[in-house]
């Protein structure tokens, strides 16, 4: 899995991927991460990376060439990408399907804005996708760049030690997680469910799977319609819903 990032900000996004799965997916190169400085693809003294906007208006647009000539250098020293992501709200919504689909591409340009936005120019002649991280305007792209990384990486065969923590993941099946514990048994007057150290496999497996269920059922109904379902689950549901 390639991964390329263009930032202004790129100690930045470095800190955000030197740590924790990611970082050492990257040292044990099972995923190839370069983060690239887009005034190093400008040819001015002064590495300018942003103009006024035409037609006036606050605050000041970054401008297409930098970024046409950071593609066209990562084409030519990584090879062609498989998708050119912009990151902005008015994006697709990223979702765990998102980053399996990603996961299955094999080399990902992630674009990231600051200022007031990006020329149209390179949403239009170089992004292949834009995604959304959630309903919000944060300052830059940087954030939500790091948010799809993380996502994709996880599904990397290998970066997550325990392989069967990703099928396992309740969002894997397209659930909410199931509540966790550990020690101590017994904490500000609330004890850990009796289940969780009863040792009976079978029983936490069907705990843990009611209670990511329950989760979602109260939280997050939305989901319940594409989840991975099997025969028991629908029956509890459809309990559920008539009680
Ligand atoms: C800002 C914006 C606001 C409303 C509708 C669409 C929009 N697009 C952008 C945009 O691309 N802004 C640039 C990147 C420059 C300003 C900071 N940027 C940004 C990206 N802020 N928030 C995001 C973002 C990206 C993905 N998911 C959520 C937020």
């Amino acid at each position: 899995m390639k991964v390329d990032i263009i930032t202004i900000f790129p100690r930045m996004v470095e800190a955000g991927l030197a740590e924790g799965v990611v970082g050492r997916a990257r040292t044990g190169g099972l995923i190839d991460i370069v983060v690239h400085n887009l005034r190093d693809f400008t040819t001015d003294k002064h590495h300018v990376v942003d103009d006024v906007p035409f037609g006036g208006g606050p605050g000041m647009v970054m401008k297409p060439e930098p970024f046409f000539a950071a593609l066209a250098a990562i084409s030519e020293r990584r090879g062609t990408p498989d998708a050119v992501v912009m990151l902005t709200p008015a994006g697709v919504p990223f979702t765990q399907a998102g980053a399996r689909r990603l996961v299955g591409l094999g080399h990902l340009v992630l674009l990231c804005g600051r200022y007031e936005g990006i020329d149209e120019r390179v949403r239009e002649a170089l992004a292949t996708e834009e995604l959304s991280i959630g309903d919000y305007v944060l300052s830059g792209g940087e954030i939500p760049a790091l948010a799809v990384v993380d996502a994709v990486a996880r599904l990397v065969p290998g970066v997550v030690g325990d392989e069967q923590s990703v099928d396992a993941d309740s969002f894997t099946r397209g659930l909410l997680d199931y509540p966790h514990y550990t020690r101590p048994a017994e904490f500000a007057g609330r004890p850990v469910p009796g289940v969780l150290v009863s040792g009976h496999h079978g029983e936490i497996r069907r705990w843990r799977r009611n209670a990511a269920l329950e989760r979602t059922a109260e939280r997050r109904p939305d989901l319940l319609a594409d989840a991975a379902l099997d025969a028991d689950e629908h029956e509890w549901l459809s309990k559920r819903s008539k009680s």
